[in-house]
């Protein structure tokens, strides 16, 4: 090691050349000035909020030049370095600060959280630990690609504490997935000191727990980070595993630029400030007469300079016209078809069709779904499914039985225990244009893998532009005497969620051309499979492969006297109940897909009749009847001729005893709802 006599850092440059050291020093240095231009502009009043880096850019310098430029990094709220390093225009990051149309996120999205596809960079969102995920699902794409390529994503120490560190973590031991895990070990989260995060000597302790190795290293020193992360890189290619590596650093300023720094002793940052990694860095290089003080004062004029000018193209941006048709017209990604095998057979089933011949078969619900995943594996070589058991074992309820065989273990991928980390994997898979299918064991699980779903998928196109091509299949629902844990009815969490698709078939056919659409959708599609239709239906289904589109309601039969809306198992309850009751003519509609809805339909159905009853197994209040509800009476009040009324289940939890199940399902309820319209 070479000894810089005047500081306390020792730096090795091994056969690093005289270029590349210079570069690490341009981008360490670009950082800090941007830095320090921002927190002029802040106290004007220029920028909002700012997370400061200051004191940490060696890791993200040193990290970022260590990978190649088309790998994906994670990088979070402190790693302006990583932005820099890959060559983002300065004037369009400072677009992104000011929140201009112009910026990366369209002005969506606030400081560093936002991505850019162009640059191999994926936007954090606020919650911190499912970034690590994320980048799983990169590893995974390069493993099964056979590309020799990591992904890198970034820690705090506080993240750590997160279940999410844990999942991605053991993800990547049991998956074999070359991911290098960073921690930047700052001594704080926010006020909290690392005494009161962890228990543990060094965060680098716990990669011997998941089964992976780790070092833990100096990351102020950007000589050592790059040596690291370089050497590491090559590791997790060659060995195909993943490497944690806890850097030691200190946050210099505070959390953010108006919460204070009171609660750090002085100390501290006495001791920090003698570590400085662009001070102690610009040291060794002059020691070792690697480059002249000229050449230094040189560069920092040059960058300076640059940062004033593209400042001023930032400032001069046009300021915002908001349009909110492109608002709403950007929270899903839309592309044409491209040229893939799956159209190919759309256009073979037309023809067959047209010539007669294809075959119509009755089967079960469960087989049409399975029938519909079956036929999307052989279509399309980039769709994986994940899933607890999925594998050898089919499943729990044998959806993918036997699928193994023929797919292989590699795209029929047996989960651990762990749902928000595969929620993450499935999204980093989609950056890599690969498609997924995640098995829910049961839909009720998806409540630990929420986060991922409402946050990270949902919202992704819209804040950044990256689609995330995710499936997601829930089995759901009661009558089955399974208690409140896997009885449950969600879909109304999700119908909230502006950048989902939510759909929800009740027939065979349905289920198999909606699964197909929902896996050539490129946006991500939560759908839902009732547990207690899977071997109860049989219907006709077409044994070629077709689409159902996703948004559009079907009219199960037409009537005068009362429209029931509904979908799932509602639709086997109103068709029993009109067997029963040939007095009353019943227009039955199955919305099949929650949202969007299909206005249209409900429209025409209200239309039919003027008496309306929304029924639907979920419970009662905030269930999507109450938007259809609200919906009709806001845009079809004069076709009325009774009040909408909502046929539900209770609003209590799903009981386990079959008397107190079938007394809390809506179908109790139905005949009484009916007759309260039928007599209004
Ligand atoms: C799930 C979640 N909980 C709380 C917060 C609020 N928060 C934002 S940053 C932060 C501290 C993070 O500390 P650390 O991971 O050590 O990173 P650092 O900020 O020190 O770089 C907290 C508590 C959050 N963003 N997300």
């Amino acid at each position: 090691m070479e000894n810089n006599k005047d500081c306390t850092m020792f730096f090795d440059r091994k056969n690093i050349p005289p270029q590349l050291l210079w570069q690490l020093y341009k981008n360490l240095l670009l950082s800090r000035l941007i830095e320090e231009k921002m927190l002029v502009l802040l106290r004007q009043g220029k920028i909002s909020k700012w997370f400061s880096g200051i004191g940490q850019e060696a890791i993200s310098v040193g990290a970022t030049l260590a990978m190649q430029n088309d790998e994906w990094i994670m990088p979070l709220h402190r790693n302006l370095g990583v932005f820099t390093s890959r060559n983002m225009p300065l004037h369009k990051l400072f677009m992104q600060w000011q929140g201009n149309k112009n910026g990366y996120s369209k002005g969506r999205e606030r400081s560093f959280h936002f991505g850019s596809k162009e640059h191999f960079i994926c936007g954090m969102i606020s919650h911190l630990g499912p970034q690590l995920a994320i980048a799983d699902g990169v590893a995974l794409a390069y493993k099964l690609k056979k590309e020799k390529k990591v992904s890198l994503a970034f820690t705090g120490d506080g993240g750590t504490s997160e279940g999410d560190f844990h999942e991605a973590l053991n993800v990547a031991a049991v998956w074999d997935l070359p991911v290098i895990f960073v921690i930047e070990n700052n001594g704080y989260a926010l006020s909290t000191p690392v005494h009161e995060q962890y228990r543990c000597d060094g965060l680098v302790d716990k990669a011997r727990s998941y089964g992976m190795e780790g070092v833990r290293i100096e990351g102020n020193n950007v000589l050592e980070v790059y040596d690291t992360i370089h050497g590491v890189r090559e590791y997790c290619i060659r060995k195909q595993k993943p490497y944690l590596v806890e850097c030691m650093t200190f946050r210099m300023r505070g959390h953010e630029e108006a919460s204070g720094i009171k609660y750090v002793p002085e100390k501290l940052f006495e001791e920090w400030a003698e570590k400085d990694p662009i001070k102690r860095y610009e040291e060794y290089l002059l020691s070792q007469q690697l480059f002249l003080p000229d050449e230094i004062e040189n560069v920092k004029t040059e960058i300076r300079k640059y940062i004033e000018k593209e400042l001023s193209i930032g400032f001069h941006a046009t300021a915002m016209a908001v349009d909110t048709s492109e608002e709403l017209h950007d929270v899903f990604y839309s592309s044409l078809p491209k040229k893939t095998k799956s159209s190919v057979h759309k256009h073979i089933r037309k023809s067959e069709t047209s010539s007669g011949s294809h075959v119509v078969r009755d089967i079960r619900f469960v087989d049409a779904i399975r029938e519909g995943l079956q036929q999307s594996m052989r279509n399309n070589d980039n769709l994986v499914l994940m899933g607890q058991d999925i594998a050898d074992y089919g499943g729990v309820f044998k959806v993918t039985e036997d699928f193994v065989n023929e797919f292989g273990k590699e795209r029929v991928r047996n989960t651990p225990l762990c749902e928000s980390a595969i929620v993450g994997a499935a999204l980093g898979l989609s950056l890599e244009g690969f498609k997924s299918v995640m098995e829910m064991q049961f839909a009720d699980f998806v409540s630990v893998g929420f986060n991922q779903v409402v946050n990270n998928l949902a919202k992704i196109h819209y804040r950044w532009g990256q689609n995330a091509d995710v499936v997601i299949r829930m089995p759901t629902g009661g009558t089955v005497n399974a208690g409140p844990f896997h009885s449950q009815s969600n879909e109304a969490w999700f119908i909230h969620t502006p950048g989902l698709k939510v759909v929800y078939p009740s027939t065979p056919a349905d289920a198999k051309g909606l699964i197909i659409a929902a896996i050539n959708d490129p946006n991500p599609v939560i759908f839902f499979e009732h547990k207690a239709l899977y071997r109860k239906i049989t219907g006709d289904v077409d044994e070629v492969y077709f689409e159902t589109e996703i948004g559009k309601a079907r009219q199960v039969c037409e009537g005068n006297d009362i429209s029931i809306i509904t979908y799932g198992l509602g639709v086997h309850w109103a068709l029993d109940y009109a067997a029963q009751h040939s007095e009353v003519s019943f227009d039955v509609l199955d919305l099949r897909t929650l949202l969007p809805l299909d206005y249209d339909a409900i429209k025409a159905s209200v239309n039919h009749t003027g008496k309306v009853l929304v029924l639907h197994e979920d419970t009662l209040t905030g269930g999507v009847g109450g938007e259809i509800s609200a919906w009709i009476c806001e845009h079809c009040f004069e076709l009325l001729d009774a009040p909408v009324m909502r046929c539900a289940s209770l609003d209590t939890p799903v009981p386990f005893n079959a008397e107190l199940e079938k007394n809390f399902m809506a179908d109790s309820r139905l005949h009484s709802y009916i007759q309260k319209l039928l007599n209004y």
